[in-house]
């Protein structure tokens, strides 16, 4: 009796890992799924799967034997040890030309260092980005998957067939090599993170600087949903202003401090190894840090008084600039995000596509929206463009938005309202539209007191030391920096 029936095995059975499993049945996958904890199985198999095709295995040996070939696993458990542990035990049982593939959160690094380690044993591994949370995996996530490109023609149908679908084109295409997937699921929520911290600023702004109450403000966000901010966030946002349960307002009653899981830290830390500017990203996880401190916040602010008069502009021309400011702050962090995809493809030597990056997280995942259809034509247009800044579209919305974005500024201000991700996007533009940076004089303090040299204009390439003071040398230096 042949017992390779299973297109896949499927390991791990917590929210991601069952939602995804019951997808697959849906598209005409046959999974057979497996749990640390057996018991899982069993219960997975009694009652979410009861009456579908998937079948539950006992153990690691049983899963496998029932794969047909060449053999695809795909693991959703915990991202980090727990991965390299399943990956020990999986590879006696599979062989050349069989299929890992991690589908959780896990660090580029180590992707990039299991599809090497794997590569020589002959087994493909794949780093996918899933994402989309439990509602994505179960009816049609966003999937980033990269590795070695010998599995794409294998596990691509699967894929392709489970993912969200954007104007009919499936949300999911390869990424790159070794950990090309996980790291554009990383810069996913590294703009994720960004784009909350956004809207909370917004929601910020309209509570306490001009003073709406929820349903008002919940209306504003429906109205900004209709127009070119469509997006997930900002129609979860209205409904979550709307919420109300026997005590009213749930969100007014919620702790004004936020947890995070570290992906947006792994997207900074990324951005100060490749030196890009991805100041917005940063601001918005140190956002959450800041919010953490309540305790401090509380004891501060009745310390601190500010003397703040109430707003008494127009408000409806104040939320038009808030619309806009909005849209612009966002630009500016995706063109910063595709930025750091750039410098990362460099120094990795990926053959990223962005603009299918793109597609892939315009729909299915938490940063879908209407917004990613004109990134995906940007880069669609121009494929080597370096900067959306540059493209025609983006161009003409900074012009119309970037006026919007300074009057919201200038509100916050007045109102000594914190806005660490609209700020650092006013920031960030200025600066990357700014000619004549300051920098000749830090260049100059460098080498005036450390000797590090400085290049003329004009004569770019050729390094000179002054002894500024005429008591220092004319030795430049090559170690000590600053
Ligand atoms: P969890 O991240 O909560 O992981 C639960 C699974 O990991 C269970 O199967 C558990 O087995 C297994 N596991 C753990 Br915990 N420690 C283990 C170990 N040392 N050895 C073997 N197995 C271990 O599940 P999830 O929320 O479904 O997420 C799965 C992956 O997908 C994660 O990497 C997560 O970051 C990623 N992800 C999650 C979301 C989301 O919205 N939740 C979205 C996108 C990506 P047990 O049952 O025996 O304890």
């Amino acid at each position: 009796m042949n017992t390779e029936v299973a297109d896949i095995g499927l390991i791990g059975l917590a929210v991601m890992g069952q939602n995804l499993i019951l997808n697959m049945n849906d598209h005409g996958f046959k999974v057979c799924a497996y749990n640390r904890t057996t018991e899982k199985v069993k219960s997975f198999i009694e009652n979410e799967a009861k009456g579908t095709q998937i079948i539950g295995a006992f153990s690691l040996e049983e899963m496998v034997r029932t794969l047909k070939k060449p053999k695809r696993v795909m693991l959703l458990v915990k991202a980090g040890s727990a991965v390299d542990e399943f990956i020990n035990k999986l590879v006696p049982h599979l062989s050349s030309g069989d299929i890992i593939i991690d589908g959780g959160n896990s660090d580029y690094h180590d992707t990039t260092r299991r599809v090497v380690e794997l590569e020589k044993k002959g087994i493909l591994f794949v780093g996918s980005g899933v994402s989309g949370g439990e509602e994505g995996a179960r009816y049609g996530p966003s999937l980033m998957p990269g590795g070695n490109p010998r599995a794409w023609p294998h596990i691509k149908n699967i894929f392709q067939a489970i993912s969200a679908k954007a104007d009919g084109e499936p949300c999911c295409d390869w990424v790159g090599e070794t950990g090309a997937g996980h790291f554009v699921k990383m810069v996913h929520n590294g703009i994720e993170y960004g784009d909350m911290q956004l809207i909370c600023e917004a929601y910020h702004i309209m509570r306490d600087g001009l003073g709406l109450n929820p349903e008002e403000m919940s209306n504003v966000f429906d109205e900004w949903n209709k127009g070119d901010l469509k997006s997930f966030l900002i129609e979860i946002t209205r409904d979550i202003l709307r919420y109300k349960n026997d005590k009213g307002y749930l969100l007014e009653r919620i702790r004004d401090t936020a947890g995070q899981k570290g992906t947006g830290k792994w997207t900074v830390n990324a951005a100060l190894e490749y030196g890009v500017p991805v100041t917005l990203i940063a601001n918005s996880v140190f956002a959450r840090f800041m919010s953490a401190l309540k305790n401090h916040r509380v004891e501060a602010s009745k310390i601190h008084k500010k003397n703040i008069k109430p707003f008494s502009g127009d408000k409806k021309q104040a939320l038009e600039h808030l619309r806009k400011a909005l849209y612009a702050a966002k630009i500016i962090s995706y063109a910063q995000g595709f930025m750091l995809l750039k410098q990362a493809a460099q120094e990795h030597n990926w053959n990223l596509n962005y603009g299918g990056i793109a597609l892939m997280w315009r729909g299915g995942c938490i940063i879908r929206s209407a917004f990613l259809g004109n990134i995906k034509q940007a880069f669609d247009k121009n494929p080597n463009l370096s900067d959306l800044l540059l493209d025609d579209f983006f161009i003409k919305v900074m012009h119309d938005c970037q006026d919007s974005l300074i009057a919201t500024l200038q509100m916050a201000l007045q109102q000594r309202i914190s806005t660490p991700t609209f700020s650092s996007a006013r920031d960030y533009y200025d600066g990357i539209t700014c000619n004549l940076s300051p920098a000749n004089l830090l260049q100059a303090m460098r080498d005036y007191f450390g000797a590090h040299t400085y290049e003329l204009m004009g004569q770019e390439g050729k390094f000179v030391h002054t002894n500024w003071t005429g008591r220092g040398g004319n030795v430049s230096a090559s170690t000590y920096d600053a």
